[in-house]
């Protein structure tokens, strides 16, 4: 009989190395917000990966960055506590010579016991030659257990990967029911999305100085949902810019985010958004754990 294997695998990086791309990818469907602007991800997030002989759960962390505020500190203490759990990590990053960046992570792996894949992902974006020497400099400072370049967004490697990582779990149990993929309440992901198109639609530091807050959800008639939600911001400027000539541009984001919650839900939903102003609330520890940041 083959061994049944399990266990928890943390994703850890540099900001916009493509580590939520990489999960969602696995998980065949998007848990993970993604964008092209750096420090996306804020929480953990989880994909529980069923295969044959193995469940993996992968959790998917905020980009390792030097914090500026206490929202930015409590998401690199949600990297390091979790690569300190894991059973195996996954250290991501891009394919160019190793940064000041990628470097303190790899000092932050020499305390670490559990085996250490390093992934060069976004290999589709350079020609094969040019990863060799990456490949050389990432090995001098790092024994890793394995090297992989993959790339999520065009899917290249990740069957390899998926195999090796199982192969590298201890023997353990199923640790969740086959048919659940992630552990991540439904108002999470919601306010995750209404995020994410936020994210798309606002520059400089618009983006990250926006926060949401689920307020309502509740059923209304047979497949119907109303969902409210706060959206916060740290200036009044920032809440005009959200929304909008007459309303215009806080529409959009209502519409695109109501069309992919819908998806998630498979019900018809009614999305009611507020703007409201709370002034540096990136760096108020009352306001962070109200938000689920701590
Ligand atoms: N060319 C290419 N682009 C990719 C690949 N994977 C991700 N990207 C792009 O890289 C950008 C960042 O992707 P994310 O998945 O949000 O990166 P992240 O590491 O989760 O970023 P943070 O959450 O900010 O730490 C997006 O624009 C992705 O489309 C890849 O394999 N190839
Ligand atoms: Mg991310």
């Amino acid at each position: 009989m083959t061994l049944f294997r399990s266990g928890y695998v943390s994703l850890i990086g540099k900001p916009n190395v493509g580590k939520s791309t990489l999960l969602n990818r696995i998980a065949g469907r998007k848990l993970a917000i993604v964008s092209p602007k750096p420090q996306t991800t804020r929480n953990r997030i989880v994909c529980i990966k069923n295969m044959p002989d193995a469940q993996i759960i992968f959790v998917d962390t905020p980009g390792f960055h030097k914090p500026k505020h206490k929202l930015g500190e409590h998401m690199v203490r949600e990297s390091s506590d979790t690569a300190k759990e894991a059973d195996l990590i996954l250290f991501m990053a891009e394919p160019e010579m190793p940064s000041q960046a990628d470097r303190a992570i790899i000092s932050m792996l020499e305390g670490i016991k559990s085996p250490v894949f390093l992934l060069i992902n976004k290999s589709d974006s350079v020609k094969k030659p040019a990863l060799l020497p990456v490949i050389n400099e990432y090995s001098r400072l790092h024994r890793f257990d394995e090297i992989f370049p993959v790339s999520a967004l065009k899917d290249e490697n990740l069957d390899y990967l998926l195999e090796a990582v199982a192969g590298r779990l201890p023997e353990g149990p199923r640790y969740y029911p086959d048919e659940m993929i992630t552990d991540m309440p439904e108002r999470f992901m919601a306010a995750e999305i209404i995020r994410e198109k936020i994210i798309f639609e606002t520059q400089e530091e618009v983006p990250y100085s926006i926060a949401v807050e689920i307020l309502e959800w509740k059923e209304r008639g047979k497949g119907k949902l109303y969902i409210s939600a706060n959206i916060y911001v740290e200036r009044e400027g920032q809440k005009s810019i959200i929304i909008g000539k007459q309303g215009a541009r806080l529409k959009d984001i209502g519409s695109k985010a109501r069309q992919d919650i819908e998806k998630m839900v498979g019900a018809e939903v009614f999305l009611q958004l507020w703007v409201k102003v709370k002034r540096d609330w990136r760096s108020d520890p009352g306001t962070l754990k109200e938000l689920g940041y701590s």
